[in-house]
């Protein structure tokens, strides 16, 4: 039962937590400020093992495994705190400590972060004196056989425990609630791009079960990002500064940037940490300035060789100045298909960058571009040692038939996407059972930034068969077959599959 006690106090402290964190930052929610220094301080091979292990759900995954280990330390308080309360309580407020310690330590932390690890020691610790009192009024009780009057009895336990989960329930409620009230990015109403891209072709979506869309809608874009929480910045006090090696330091607000001349462009966005035929790749239409656009406003230094991006919450990226400045579409994005961006994709402004993995290019929910060189500042992922340059690697992936999916035989189609960003793709070819490669024929084209869909009519046998795929860029470059890993640089090798024909 005491057991029982500690967890819900904790339950209890870390919905008031999360309360007051809605109300001041998000991220400094006690759950998620130990949550986020987790990630921060794991190795890059266990963050790649997690990745590969458990894809996007290796958040949800984490943020569970820091519940289960606050509440096994918080039965341990409620246990300790039927003998002797202070050394249970103390067992709870070393735990908040750590959390409270974990968000003041954040890099855009103020000393604020640390009133919602305050509000959930206080909370824990007042729900575990309630708790704990009116069950050791109820022992007495128990034990004198005389109930004396008013005291508390076994009742009392149960509506102190009732009312403690109410409370937390109430909690989170208001929590969530006050979070919705936050600008939304279907608030903003985009202006028209100066330089729009042509009319979007009409892509194998329908003519082929199976493929991947040619755009990638909002809702079914991956997801990358070190963060637990979204951020909730909002338009009204958005500011993008530029700084660092620059004749002048500049600074936009989100009207300034939508008043701009803005240019669309369709680009096709790529994780390093895709592996072959992997999900971490999608196309979309986006609506922004022209990077150059702004440099050219500040005046970038000769000696300067990067772009260090930091976002709202002082997460770096860094990006080679020459590439992004290479009369590629590189833009500072505040559309996606047509609409504000959402928030897991940098509401209310990100980066892209076509043929840059997104790593060293598209830093989300941006706040400042420090022009600076390698040699002065490293950012998030190269001090983990990810490569400093990276190109995107000419990649192809078989959507249909899925790997080990039992089709019947006859007439059908082996098709999928395949990309080579800033060159674009030349030829996608097929081997069936180790035979020649065969060319498949290619969807219509939305330029070299993006991806191109391909199919393969394919007359299917009985049987088990074996389905390689390579591409050939506009350069003349192959694919190449060694195999390589997402790290330092991103993955190579092919997509084989396996098909059983029935
Ligand atoms: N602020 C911020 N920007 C970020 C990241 C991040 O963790 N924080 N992740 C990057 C990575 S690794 C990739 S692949 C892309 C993914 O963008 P998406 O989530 O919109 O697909 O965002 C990049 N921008
Ligand atoms: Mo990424």
């Amino acid at each position: 039962m005491y057991a029982g006690f500690g967890i819900l106090a904790a339950v209890v402290g870390i919905a008031a937590g999360h309360l007051v964190a809605a109300i001041i930052d998000p991220a400094s929610s006690p759950v998620l400020a130990i949550g986020s220094t987790v990630i921060d301080l794991t190795p890059t091979p266990v963050k790649e093992w997690a990745v590969a292990q458990f894809g996007t759900a290796d958040k949800p995954i984490l943020v569970g495994s820091v519940m289960v280990g606050a509440a096994l330390l918080a039965a341990v308080g409620g246990v300790l705190a039927r003998r002797r309360f202070a050394l249970g309580a103390g067992v709870l407020v070393v735990l908040v400590a750590l959390s409270g310690l974990a968000a003041v330590l954040r890099p855009t932390a103020g000393p604020l972060d640390a009133v919602p690890a305050l509000a959930t020691a206080l909370t824990g610790v007042g729900v575990l004196w309630w708790l704990t009192r009116s069950a050791r009024d109820t022992a007495t009780d128990t034990a004198g056989s005389q109930p004396r009057e008013g005291s508390p009895t076994r009742r009392g336990v149960l509506i102190a425990v009732g009312a403690s989960a109410a409370v937390a329930a109430v909690m989170g409620g208001a929590g969530r609630l006050i979070s919705s009230f936050r600008a939304d990015p279907s608030d903003v109403a985009l202006p028209a791009a100066a330089d729009p891209a042509p009319p979007f072709p009409q892509g194998l979506d329908d003519k082929i079960k199976g493929i991947a869309s040619f755009q990638t809608s909002n809702d079914d874009f991956y997801r990358i990002d070190t963060r637990l929480s979204l951020p909730t910045l909002g338009i009204e006090d958005y500011e993008l500064i530029i700084d660092g090696d620059v004749e002048e330091e500049l600074s936009f607000s989100f009207e300034d940037l939508m008043a701009m001349e803005l240019i669309e462009r369709d680009i096709t966005l790529t994780c390093v940490s895709n592996d072959i035929g992997g999900p971490y790749v999608g196309a979309a239409r986006w609506l922004g300035v022209r990077l150059t656009d702004l440099l050219d406003m500040a005046g970038v230094g000769d000696s300067a060789d990067q772009i260090l991006s930091t976002d709202v919450d002082g997460m770096t990226i860094s990006t080679p100045l020459k590439i992004a400045t290479d009369g590629r579409d590189a833009m500072i994005a505040i559309g996606m298909n047509g609409e504000a961006l959402p928030r897991e994709h940098g509401f209310p402004v990100r980066m892209v960058v076509p043929g840059l993995y997104g790593y060293v290019s598209a830093c989300k929910w941006i706040t400042r571009m420090t022009i600076t060189t390698y040699d002065e500042q490293a950012a998030y992922w190269t001090e983990r040692d990810w490569a400093i340059d990276a190109p995107i690697k000419i990649s192809s992936r078989i959507d249909t038939p899925k790997s080990f999916e039992e089709i019947d035989s006859g007439d059908t189609f082996i098709a999928g996407v395949a990309w080579a960003q800033d060159r674009g793709i030349d030829k996608v070819e097929v081997q069936i059972d180790g035979g020649d490669w065969q060319e498949t024929k290619l969807g219509p084209s939305a330029g070299v930034d993006y991806w191109r869909q391909w199919y393969l009519p394919w007359n299917a046998e009985s049987g088990q068969h074996t389905l390689t795929v390579r591409a050939v860029d506009q350069e003349g470059t192959v694919q190449t077959p060694a195999k390589a890993m997402p790290f330092p640089n991103g993955s190579s090798g092919y997509q084989t599959i396996i098909t059983r024909v029935g």
